[in-house]
């Protein structure tokens, strides 16, 4: 019997979604073989000493080598990126493979595979960002892509060179509802922000701070309405994504209460930043630009709430890296570039995990249930990973987190693994942090140190996310004619 098991965690406090009970785990060819009291001998043997374990993380929404058009760089790649992922607690990464207008998204697929290939250290799935539903594409490339392994795409309702219109929204939502795919939203009203942002320029306000106030509240509010609205008619599953605002959130609450099939994400920067952080003399506010612009305490206070309470199913870093040093990062255009041509977002992908459990969890504004599911299960079920990734089972993956919180420490970009110069989280006081990470059963990080020789993460095919199999088959027609709407 002695090599029937590969490792064997004996000693962990391990959570789930739904549970929190101490608990050995045997592992044998990178999958878990049995929970339970083991005393079975194990080629290893780890003693988790009582420390929490929690299935590895899945980072629903972050951007790693992606494309640009202001010649600005994406400061990770897959290697520099799912290292510090993997350092993070982060086993299971989905970044985006971007089409660009007019192109082919499967060329661009393609093309991400081979930036993806043998350079992750940790497993991966590929999202679509669709710049361009024409029919040729929505015929000819999209179903089978969904079929085989790529089955969620998001779409933008802002930036110039991202964004659809309506009829572009519409003519998406209704093939995701025909597909079973899921669609991702980035609702903020672009003619607001083009608008606000020329009478900023003409007033000479070109400061990092006023980034947030030509992206306001209000207009995320009203964007995330008409998403809602577009997806109620067209009745298909959306996720509002890194929702930043109490009055996006209280939209989307109101659907969720009517039975609409309307999910949400939201990201650190909307807990632990404000739009004071972009308020600097110097360019120092740059650092914290990101879309949708962090928002108020008030905001931040809500948004937990909206955690607690189950608004939101799914916690991403968003990690957008730009270097805040160099010409090829925030300071794309000298250190007096135009908020409006900052390029957008703020690294996290390793943070994601520690910042939610040492300040949800060990100051109890979420348990240690909900930490998971927002980590690690939701976004494993919402993008077509359940049950092999997102939760500690016999069946499933050996993806596995096992922490230190017995340390109060202060944050500190000398301890991350990006490849970005800063972190919006400097000198946070935490307690909590990834001491083993495990992913298909092998260490990758022991003790604070890469254990591994060479990425090891392989792509993940991604089946029909679990919300589009909620869809009922009565065609638009039919419920206009029974006036479904009028409630
Ligand atoms: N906003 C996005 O929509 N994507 C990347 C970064 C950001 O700030
Ligand atoms: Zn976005
Ligand atoms: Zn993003």
């Amino acid at each position: 019997m002695s090599n029937n098991i590969d490792l064997l965690i004996k000693n962990g406090k391990i959570a789930t979604a739904s549970d929190f009970y101490q608990a050995d785990i045997a592992i044998k060819n990178g999958v878990i073989s049995q929970i339970g009291v083991i005393d079975s001998q194990a080629k290893k043997i780890i003693d988790a000493e009582k420390n929490i374990i929690t299935p590895g993380g899945v980072d629903g929404h972050c951007h790693l080598d992606q494309p640009t058009d202001d010649n600005s760089v994406f400061a990770d790649d897959f290697e520099s990126g799912s290292k510090s992922a993997a350092f993070g607690g982060t086993t299971t990464i989905i970044p985006f493979a971007l089409q660009p207008k007019g192109g082919s998204i499967k060329v661009a697929i393609d093309e991400y595979h081979r930036k993806a290939d043998g350079k992750s250290y940790v497993d991966y799935a590929f999202h679509m960002i669709l710049t361009d539903p024409s029919d040729e594409i929505l015929k000819n490339e999209l179903p089978d892509l969904i079929r085989n392994g790529y089955s969620h795409f998001k779409i933008y309702m802002t930036y110039e060179s991202l964004k659809l219109n309506d009829m572009e929204i519409l003519k998406v939502l209704s093939f995701a509802r025909d597909n079973g795919a899921m669609t991702m939203i980035h609702a903020e009203n672009d003619d607001c922000i083009t608008m606000l942002t020329k009478l900023l320029l003409e007033s000479g306000k070109i400061k990092p701070k006023y980034h947030a106030v030509s992206r306001p509240i209000i207009m995320e509010d009203e964007a995330t309405y008409s998403a809602i609205s577009m997806s109620e008619l067209i009745d298909v599953p959306i996720l509002i994504v890194h929702v930043s605002s109490e009055r996006a959130m209280i939209q989307i609450q109101k659907a969720q209460s009517k039975g609409l099939n309307v999910y949400a994400e939201t990201c650190p920067q909307y807990l632990f930043l404000t739009a004071n952080d972009l308020d600097s003399e110097d360019f120092e506010g740059s650092k914290y630009i990101c879309s949708p612009p962090p928002r108020t305490v008030r905001d931040q206070e809500k948004i937990w709430l909206g955690l607690k309470t189950g608004v939101f199913q799914v916690f991403s870093s968003d990690h957008a890296p730009f270097r805040f040093e160099g010409n090829r990062g925030k300071q794309i255009g000298g250190s007096e570039t135009k908020f409006c041509s900052v390029p957008n977002g703020v690294p996290g992908i390793e943070t994601r995990m520690p910042l939610l459990m040492s300040k949800g969890v060990f100051e109890e504004r979420i348990d240690i249930q909900k930490f998971v599911s927002i980590t690690s299960t939701n976004p494993s079920k919402i993008y077509g990973l359940y049950p092999r990734k997102g939760t500690i089972a016999p069946g499933s993956d050996a993806d596995i987190v096992i922490w230190n919180t017995k340390n109060k420490f202060n944050l500190s970009n000398s301890m991350l693994h990006h490849n970005v110069d800063y972190t919006p989280y400097e000198g946070l006081e935490l307690n909590a942090w990834p001491q083993t990470v495990i992913s298909r059963g092998e260490l990758i990080v022991e003790s604070g140190n890469l254990v591994t020789e060479t990425p090891q993460g392989i792509f993940l095919k991604s089946d029909l996310p679990e919300p589009a199999k909620t869809i009922n088959k009565k065609s638009l027609l039919d419920r206009l004619e029974k006036n479904t709407f009028e409630k």
